[in-house]
Formats: C-alpha cells, structure tokens, sequence
C-alpha cells in the first residue's frame, strides 16, 4: 500500500492564532481541538502545528529553550495529548515542526555554553575567536539582518546564529550535540506524534574552516525578511555533512510505523529545488521537502514547470512537497494580486493549481477561505525583523494574523481578549460562518475530494505540454486515468484550439466550443483525455 504521506493534503495550522481558548488573546492547543472538526470537514490528512515547545517566544516559538516540553502558553503537555487523541479519532496526522538548527539563548544547553571555554555544553554551540581587529570570525550575515556572529564578552568569543542572536545555532559537528538532538525526535515519536516539519533543515552544520561567503547579486525578497541576498550562502548552510545527519534521523523514524518528516529547505530558486531532490532522493533521507521556490512572487508557467520538471529529473525517486504560503511569506492571495481578475478568482485558480501537483500538498490556515495579507500599522507588528528594519522589511505578521471564524463576533470568535495580532475587517469578511455554498471554502473542500478520488491527481505521473504563456498544461496519467490540466495564469481571455474532442472534467471560467478550449481570465480546466493539445 502507498505510503500515507505521498499523495496526502497537510493542514498548516500556526497555534498562536486559531484559536484562544483561554482569553488571554493568544491561540492554544486546546483551541485547536475546539477545532478538529473545521480541519477534519476540509477533507485534509495531516495537522502540520507550527512550535509548540517551551520558548520565550522572540521568533514565535522558533527559539527553543526546552525540547521536551510544550510551552505553557498553549496548554503543556495534556493539551498536547488530548489535540493528538482528538486528531488521531478524527483519522488526522499530526505532525510538529522541530527547530533543531538552533536554540534560544534561554535554553540551558547554551546558558551553560556561554560561561566558559571548558565546561561540557562549551562546544555545543559554534564559536570562535574573533579576527585579529575584533571583528567577527567571517562575513556571514544573519538572516534577519546584520552579522551572524555575536559577540560574548564572558567568553571572549562570537557565537553564530543564522537567525535573531537570541537563536544561537547549535554545533553539529559535536556529535554528543547530534545525540541529544535524536533523544528529542525520539521522545516525541515515543508520545505518539506522526512526523515532523524540520525546520531551516539545510542550516544544520556550518563550515568548520569558518570561509567567508562569496559575494552575490541581489536575490529578490521572499519572505519579506531577506536581507541578505548580497551574498552567495555556501558556508554558513547546505554543508555536505547534512547528508549522514539526515540519514540518522531517518534510520530513527524508520523504527516507528508510518512516520514522515518533511524538511524546510531554506533557499529558493533552481538550487532548492536541487537541494530539495539531494534530501529525499531515495528512501535513506527525507520523506519529502519543501523549499521557497513556490512562495515567492514568481507566478508564471515557465516557473512553475521548472520547479516541478527540475524536481523530478533532479530526483527521480524524491518526493516533493508544494505550497503556496505559509507563516513565513505574503499569502497567495495578495502576492500574486497583478495576475488575477478578482480575489475569488486567484483563490480558486490556486487552490486547483495545487491539488493537481503530483507530490503532497501544504495549505496553510486560512487559505481555504481565500485569505488576504492583513495591513498593519508600525505599532501592530511583532516579528523582530520588521520591527528593526521598518518600512523597506514589512516582516511576516501579516499572514500570521488569527484565524477568522464568525464575522461579527469579538475578534470574529478568536478570543475574548485583544489578540496578539489584529483581527481587521477585510480578514473578518472572510470569517468561516460567511462561507456557504458557492464559497471559497466550499471550493477547497470540493478540490481536495476531487484530487483525493481522482487516481490520475492523487498518484498519476506528470508530462508537462508546451503552450505559450501565460498557459500552463500537463496531463496526470495513472493506469486508470488521464488528466490534462490547463490554467490561465492571467487576466485575459485565452484559447487553446483541440485536435481532438475533449471534455471538461472540471474547470472555472473555461469551455470548449467547436473544439476550441477558451480559458477566461484565471480560468482552468482539467480534460478527461483525448484532448491533444497542438503545440
Ligand atoms: O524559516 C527559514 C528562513 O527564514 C529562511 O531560511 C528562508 O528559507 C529563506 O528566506 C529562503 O530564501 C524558518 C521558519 O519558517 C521561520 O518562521 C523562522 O523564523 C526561521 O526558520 C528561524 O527558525
């Protein structure tokens, strides 16, 4: 039987902003059991939860300062198992996403660290003297802005942290850091858990020659936080010793029954993908991974037949994973705005984009009610980097703003207190009470059951078709069905002459008159096959 993951549809869900359970304004787990049954109604397999351990919370949860333990912000350790028993009865995965690059500087492994040169946590972290003039050790810069090295006046030394300084990076080459760090994977998959999100999962080990990095063009921003395209990154991440790490960490899973863990690449463009395909190539690696390749402001066939074409030929036996926002990046819906005719109709050109990629599919909360980027003012925002760099970095609040259930409630039913984040009345529209028949959610639902029943969609290999842009076209072909796909990534009126008679198996804004296809505006149609499109 096929693996569970392989054609599965995963569910993002960022704890802080679901669902407040205890009206002190921030999300819970145990707000996110009040809520399975919305998860379970999209027809989704897996529950990917945003970091749920102990942490100070500088980067939301993304600087650990306890690996065992659930932050008591979101319920601790009950709450924990109750979302999982409630998960589990409703035949949902759940996986966590382990930050295990890095720690926060509130973790014991680095206050202890920090003390000396000699005590048995000193070499747990990377660090290293500064140059002869003081300055750090190499020109590495920080992801969220400034050097990568910070300097501790105790020790007399820089630490590195690819991220804030208070997310100082662990140091992979101690391999009694790389036991403890596998303690942990074990103890969650001992509790029940089905897998992990493995966070910044290419930022593990860093060059032990210390080089610094070569310069390079300007990258444009993908997650609004980017400010260090200046240089190419070939020292401070992506080491070749990655490789044996991850095969551990997969020969530990294999002793569970059914578990997966999907890395987040940290790069984008054509390398991710490569990367992408060098982590799960084989059944020795990943399970899957996911880069920023699709989250970016990249919205045209030519791109999106690169990613998936390089994927493959890349990694014939690798298996990606493909979405369109996340926590990290503007939501679809805003970002690729200039494409679209109307809010709805980008929604569902995207939603039926995704559930026809072969590979697993990532939704991220809210994006099943067709969600836009929430504006907020300077005052509002929260993530470090936005706060620091201020207008040119407008940072990642914005997608992470909470979850909208009925719009006319307080904060439309996400808490009784004032949220962390706003709940603003463009978002508040969307709210999951106002989505009925003919709704975006609707839609959502009907796709994912569609791509779910569909042998073709769910398992079908990927032959891609020459059309000029903006048209993307491939067929999905399994033993029992073909599929050929064609979307109209933009605004204008398109057609596609047929050779041969099609019909529209399922589509929006498309139609077939006197075998010619016409797509309108963000129209698309799946054709049952027979349909030969000329090139
Ligand atoms: O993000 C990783 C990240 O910020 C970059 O590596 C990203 O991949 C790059 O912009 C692509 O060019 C993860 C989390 O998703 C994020 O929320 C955290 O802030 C970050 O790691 C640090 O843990």
């Amino acid at each position: 039987m096929q693996e569970w993951w392989r054609s599965a549809v995963i569910y993002q869900v960022y704890p802080r902003s679901y669902q407040d359970s205890t009206g002190n304004g921030v999300g819970d787990l145990a707000g996110i059991t009040q809520r399975l049954d919305h998860i379970a109604g999209l027809g989704v397999d897996c529950i990917w939860l945003s970091p749920i351990f102990a942490s100070p919370q500088a980067d939301m949860g993304y600087d650990v300062s306890d690996y065992l333990a659930v932050d008591p912000l979101f319920g601790g350790l009950a709450a924990f198992d109750a979302l999982i028993e409630g998960a589990h009865a409703r035949g949902l995965k759940v996986i966590v996403d382990q930050v295990l690059s890095h720690t926060s500087d509130q973790h014991d492994w680095f206050k202890k660290s920090r003390v000396s040169r000699d005590n048995d946590k000193a070499d747990w972290y990377v660090w290293a003297d500064p140059q002869p003039d003081g300055s750090p050790p190499t020109n590495w810069h920080s992801h969220f802005g400034g050097p990568a090295w910070e300097f501790d006046p105790q020790r007399g030394q820089y630490y590195l942290h690819n991220f804030l300084s208070s997310q100082p990076d662990l140091n992979f080459h101690n391999p009694d850091v790389v036991d403890a760090i596998l303690e942990t994977c074990k103890f969650w998959l001992d509790r029940g858990l089905d897998g992990f999100r493995l966070d910044t999962v290419n930022y593990y080990f860093h060059d032990q020659e210390l080089r610094s990095n070569p310069p390079a063009q300007a990258a444009p921003q993908v997650m609004a936080t980017d400010l260090y395209g200046m240089q190419n990154n070939i020292y401070n991440k992506t080491r070749p010793e990655n490789i044996a790490f991850l095969e551990r960490l997969r020969a530990l899973t294999d002793q569970y029954d059914d578990i997966m863990m999907v890395g987040e690449v940290g790069e984008m463009g054509r390398r991710s993908i490569e990367i992408m395909g060098e982590y799960t190539e084989g059944r020795e690696r990943l399970h899957m991974a996911y880069s920023f390749a699709m989250l970016g402001p990249d919205f045209n066939a030519e791109h999106f037949r690169n990613c998936i074409e390089g994927f493959q030929s890349g990694a014939p036996d690798g298996h990606p994973y493909w979405s369109f926002s996340n926590h990290d990046v503007p939501r679809q819906v805003t970002r690729w705005a200039e494409h679209s005719v109307s809010e709805d109709s980008i929604a569902r050109l995207a939603c039926a984009m995704l559930m026809s990629f072969e590979g697993t599919i990532g939704i991220y909360q809210g994006e099943e009610l067709g969600q836009t980027e929430t504006e907020l003012e300077f005052e509002e925002l929260t993530d470090p980097p936005a706060i620091r760099y201020w207008p040119a970095v407008k940072g990642r609040d914005g997608c992470r703003t909470p979850m909208v259930w009925e719009k006319d409630a307080l904060n439309a039913g996400f808490s009784t207190a004032q949220p962390w984040l706003p709940v603003k009345p463009p978002q508040a529209a969307r709210a999951v009470d106002q989505q009925g028949d003919g709704s975006i959610m609707a839609y959502y639902k009907e796709m994912i059951a569609y791509r779910k029943n569909s042998p073709a969609l769910s398992r079908g290999k990927t032959t891609f078709i020459s059309l000029p842009e903006p048209l993307l076209a491939f067929t999905r072909q399994s033993d029992e069905q073909t599929l050929t796909c064609i979307f109209n990534l933009s605004k204008n009126v398109h057609t596609v002459p047929l050779k041969n008679a099609a019909e529209i198996a399922l589509g929006k804004a498309s139609s077939i008159t006197d075998g010619v296809l016409t797509l309108e505006g963000n129209g698309f149609a799946y054709l049952t096959h027979g349909a030969d499109i000329p090139l």
